[in-house]
């Protein structure tokens, strides 16, 4: 399986970025379709039919529809060409792969999925507006996530970018840099409450991933601005919304 015929179901600035972003990186040929946010297209029969949790992204492989992020990443990962442009992931037997594991598992289901909490406080807190403590304690576990991968990133720092024959950033970093571009974002980029330049590590990591062929890219597709990680700005995408 080459990548032929790959179709990413996406939403600007979704979490599809992300699986964008290893699309790119890995040099493998995709498509995309919008899923229309504003129509709440995510719960059509259609798109259920591709992902039954009605969540963004989807990623038709050619042989099998993948969703949930940290799953598409692996099997990209797991399936790029040897040889190819990028090595996002070590492979199965490299003596990194149980901590890059370990991360991308973290990212997955305790980064990512706290952060629905903070987009979504009404739905998980079940009231309208959502208790200021409910928020309060959302925003300090993420902020103990995102340093808990600061120091990863620190003690670390392979797991994070490959060097070697392989200068790219590693699917933990364009998981973790599109997430704290979110908390920069949303729900309210006028209430700025994480500052990523506190993070050295991930900061170092933002302005080196901001100049990649595949972010300027993305940046383009999607409407990101200049600056997507290190800097964000609400995005102008030329199709979709990201709400
Ligand atoms: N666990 C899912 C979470 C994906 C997710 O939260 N997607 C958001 C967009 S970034 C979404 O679909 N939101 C629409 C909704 O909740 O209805 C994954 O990793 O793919």
């Amino acid at each position: 399986m080459q990548g032929q015929g790959y179709i990413l179901h996406y939403a600007p600035d979704n979490a599809s970025l992300i699986v964008r972003l290893a699309l790119l990186e890995l040099g493998l040929p995709f498509q995309t379709r919008l899923v229309d946010r504003s129509m709440r297209a995510q719960d059509s029969a259609a798109y259920r039919a591709l992902a039954p949790t009605g969540l963004i992204p989807a990623l038709d492989m050619g042989d099998q529809v993948m969703f949930e992020t940290g799953a598409i990443l692996l099997a990209l990962a797991d399936r790029a060409p040897q040889g190819g442009p990028a090595k996002l992931f070590p492979a199965t037997d490299a003596p990194l792969r149980g901590d890059a594991l370990k991360w991308l598992f973290f990212i997955a289901t305790t980064l990512h999925a706290d952060c629905r909490l903070h987009f979504y406080p009404e739905t998980y807190a079940g009231q309208t507006p959502a208790p200021p403590a409910f928020t309060a304690a959302t925003r300090a576990r993420l902020l103990v996530h995102v340093a808990l991968i600061e120091g990863a990133a620190r003690t670390q720092p392979d797991l994070f970018w490959t060097n070697g024959s392989h200068d790219c950033p590693s699917l933990l970093t364009l998981y973790t840099l599109t997430i704290t571009r979110w908390l920069r974002l949303y729900p309210e980029a006028q209430d700025p409450w994480l500052n990523l330049a506190d993070y050295p590590c991930l900061y170092a990591l933002a302005g080196k991933l901001d100049t990649r062929e595949s972010a300027l890219q993305a940046a383009r597709d999607e409407g990101l601005g200049p600056t997507p990680f290190s800097a964000p700005v609400f995005p102008n995408p030329p199709e979709g919304s990201p709400l």
